[in-house]
């Protein structure tokens, strides 16, 4: 891949897709091909594959998905199992037909059995049941892993997979009901902060554990891994920052400056217990991230209060 190569980036206006059209922006690259979703719609396969015939991309990056926090995976099952298999068959297959020279796949840490061992190393995938609040969209995500495997196999491709752990950043979506946790803590402390109130409700038992990686780290980890990986094995994109949600809530409550109390709302579900990804592969290529978790956060509060003015 070099600087004039032509890349397709899909979903380059989300929270992922955003922080890689940064990055390759930033390095150089200077014939990265974007759509947005009224330009293109990935669902259409006819349109999807006259897409990639009239631009011919060398190196595609699928960041284009229907994805959301627990409740959203919990609320809109259908649309998370059935967009996100149709994108990325479509996005797949065209690339296979019109000749890609390599695609990037991201996957997701959800994909990984319930009880798994942890760290969680890439073995793991497929080697017990998932957990039941994101399971339609974890299939969708195990399909496509399994899609690339199976044209790298009959059809000699070259379509890696990487499987992120839960990111956070800027453009990310900080509805209160269908986004991920650090969005949603970020907002309500933020919000009852300027409205004086005297607590905030955090879901669940704030036990459970979760891996953060912020945008740009994980943009970062996507690039080197489309330029320094090889082969049809997963490999986990992590940063090393576990923490519980109750402890998460905390350094939130802090950042935003909100001085009362917690409640935790236990009718509310915990999900997955931990999924801490094992990062032996990602790491012995070379590969570190740059933000703690506590760099990440405020950086991204920042651009909420920037982007968010009225909130
Ligand atoms: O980020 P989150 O929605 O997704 O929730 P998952 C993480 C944890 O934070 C859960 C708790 O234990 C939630 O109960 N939590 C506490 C909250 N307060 C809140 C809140 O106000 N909003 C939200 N959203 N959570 C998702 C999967 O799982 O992770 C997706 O559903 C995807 O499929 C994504 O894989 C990365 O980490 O539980």
């Amino acid at each position: 891949m070099n600087k004039r190569s032509r890349i397709y980036l899909a979903g380059h206006t989300g929270l992922v897709g955003s922080a890689v059209y940064r990055k390759l922006l930033q390095k150089g690259y200077s014939n990265v091909i974007t759509r947005t979703h009224r330009e293109l719609d990935l669902i259409r396969q006819s349109d999807v594959e006259r897409f990639f015939k009239e631009e011919k991309p060398e190196y595609v990056i699928l960041a284009a998905a229907k994805v959301g926090g627990i409740n959203a995976n919990s609320t809109y099952p259908a649309q998370f199992i059935f967009e996100n298999l149709s994108v990325q068959n479509n996005f797949i297959h065209a690339s296979y037909l019109s000749g890609v020279k390599k695609l990037l796949f991201p996957g997701s840490a959800c994909s990984y059995p319930k009880e798994c061992p942890q760290p969680i190393k890439e073995e793991y995938l497929l080697t017990g049941p998932l957990e039941p609040t994101n399971e339609p969209y974890a299939v969708a995500k195990i399909a496509g892993i399994k899609l690339c495997q199976a044209y790298n196999r009959q059809y000699g491709t070259n379509f890696i997979c990487a499987v992120p752990t839960n990111a956070y950043g800027p453009n990310d979506n900080f509805d209160l009901e269908d986004s991920h946790v650090i969005p949603a803590l970020l907002k309500k402390f933020h919000d009852a902060r300027m409205t004086g109130a005297a607590e905030v409700t955090i879901w669940g038992t704030g036990s459970p554990l979760r891996e953060f990686i912020y945008a740009d780290d994980l943009a970062n980890a996507m690039l080197f891994l489309l330029k320094n990986y090889q082969g049809s094995e997963v490999i986990n994109i992590g940063a090393d920052s576990e923490i519980s949600i109750g402890e998460l809530a905390s350094i939130i409550k802090e950042i935003v400056g909100f001085h009362g109390r917690i409640h935790f709302d236990t009718s509310k579900p915990d999900g997955a217990p931990r999924k801490t990804l094992d990062k032996t592969k990602l790491f012995g290529l070379g590969w570190r991230p740059e933000f703690s978790l506590i760099e990440g956060l405020k950086m991204t509060y920042q651009w909420f209060l920037k982007h968010h003015p009225n909130t």
